[in-house]
């Protein structure tokens, strides 16, 4: 299967699609060195207003105080007798190990465990309800039915055993920041804006799942896009932003329904969902399933009803418009709203965010 994603590296490399930039505001070295084609870089400074200055700083006390780990890694030999703070360095370690996996785990779907990974991360964070404070990243509480068991989350069971191992390795990190960390590797191992990333989700017990329903419809129209959306807080900007990570993955019969990818490109972030809704044609899939779209040209990608949505509305088009043009604007906003979604209800200690090396 690590052919498909080659191939479609190969289909990107032979189409006409313009180079992808990357954030500048988080990532101007990455910037320069990726169009050299280097993959390895550090972004370290310059991350947000609130986070310039500190990234070696306090990471939260782990696991609510009740439980101290100590470190048992190789590499440090000192009898630690407190309780285990993790640095910037030991969250550096994690994103490591999950991005050797990503390499290591060739052998699925398009070639990348990437995808599934952020939407993972996305589906935990997602059900956030700004009205109530409850839901959102913090607590984990996909791991408990009915929360598992709710059909938006249908698939989602093969990211986090994906990430199991990784639990096991640092089991002083919470679920809930493992897996919004593994969505912010995912993104920027797939090429995609710097995300930087702060700890202090804690997990929490199986009372703390949050109601089925919170989640979007994809059958649905761009209403119920706002209405999703604006209950975690989010305005049409930063929706259509958010959209964008559909350059990823693919949608599975046995999960949601749907059938098939975005893009020609689905383990490389980029913007052309977006370029991609406003250039080709969609018309109706004749197909047994359910309704969705497929490009008029090669009958081989799908958007979804509330993708469509995006550009049947005023407002949101202007956004698809603005990033289908200009690949840094969106990778930008992207990262900005991403930040904010995996942040919703977190009760972080710190302001101070991380900014992840990526690999070599
Ligand atoms: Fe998705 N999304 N998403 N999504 N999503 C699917 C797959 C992925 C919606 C529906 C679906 C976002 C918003 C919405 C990813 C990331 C994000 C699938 C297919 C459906 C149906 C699941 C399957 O069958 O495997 C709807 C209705 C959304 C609101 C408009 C976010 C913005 C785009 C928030 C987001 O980040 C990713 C990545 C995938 C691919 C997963 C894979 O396994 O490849």
């Amino acid at each position: 299967m690590a052919s498909a994603a080659r191939t479609f590296t190969r289909a990107i490399a032979r189409s006409n699609l313009r180079p992808v930039a990357r954030s500048s505001r988080f990532a101007v070295p990455a910037q320069t060195l990726r169009s050299a084609g280097r993959r390895g870089y550090s972004s370290e400074a310059n991350a947000s207003k609130s986070n310039s200055g500190l990234f070696w700083g306090i990471g939260g006390l782990v696991a609510g105080g009740a439980a101290y780990y100590f470190y048992s890694s190789g590499d440090v030999k000192a009898k630690v007798t407190g309780p285990f703070v993790p640095t910037q360095e030991d969250y550096q370690k994690v994103y490591n190990e999950i991005a050797r996996l990503l390499v290591e785990k060739d052998d699925y779907d398009d070639g990348s465990y990437g995808p599934v990974l952020v939407r993972l991360a996305w589906h935990a964070s997602g059900t956030y309800d700004k009205e109530t404070g409850t839901g959102g990243s913090n607590g984990a509480t996909m791991r408990f039915a009915p929360e598992s068991d709710h059909g938006a989350n249908a698939g989602l069971k093969i990211a986090r055993d994906f990430l199991e191992p990784v639990h096991e390795k640092f089991p002083w990190i919470s679920y809930g920041d493992l897996w919004t960390l593994a969505g912010v590797c995912a993104i920027q191992e797939m090429q995609g804006p710097v995300i930087p990333w702060r700890p202090g989700r804690q997990d929490r017990d199986v009372a703390a799942c949050t109601p089925d329903g919170r989640l979007p419809d994809a059958s649905k129209g761009q209403d119920h896009i706002r209405a999703i959306f604006g209950r975690m807080g989010f305005d049409d900007r930063e929706m259509v932003a958010l959209s964008g990570a559909h350059s990823l993955g693919r949608a599975h019969t046995d999960r949601s329904g749907y059938d098939g990818p975005w893009d020609f490109s689905p383990t490389v972030f980029t913007n052309e969902f977006f370029r991609l809704l406003v250039d080709e044609k969609w018309a109706w899939k004749k197909w047994n399933g359910p309704a969705q779209y497929t490009d008029s040209k090669t009958k081989t990608l799908m958007m979804l009803p509330t993708d469509l949505a995006l550009i049947k509305d005023k407002e949101f088009k202007k956004h698809v418009d603005r990033y289908a043009k200009d690949s840094e604007v969106f990778f930008n906003e992207f990262s900005e709203a991403f930040v904010k979604l995996l942040e919703l209800g977190v009760p972080f200690k710190s302001e101070d965010r991380y900014v992840f090396k990526t690999s070599e």
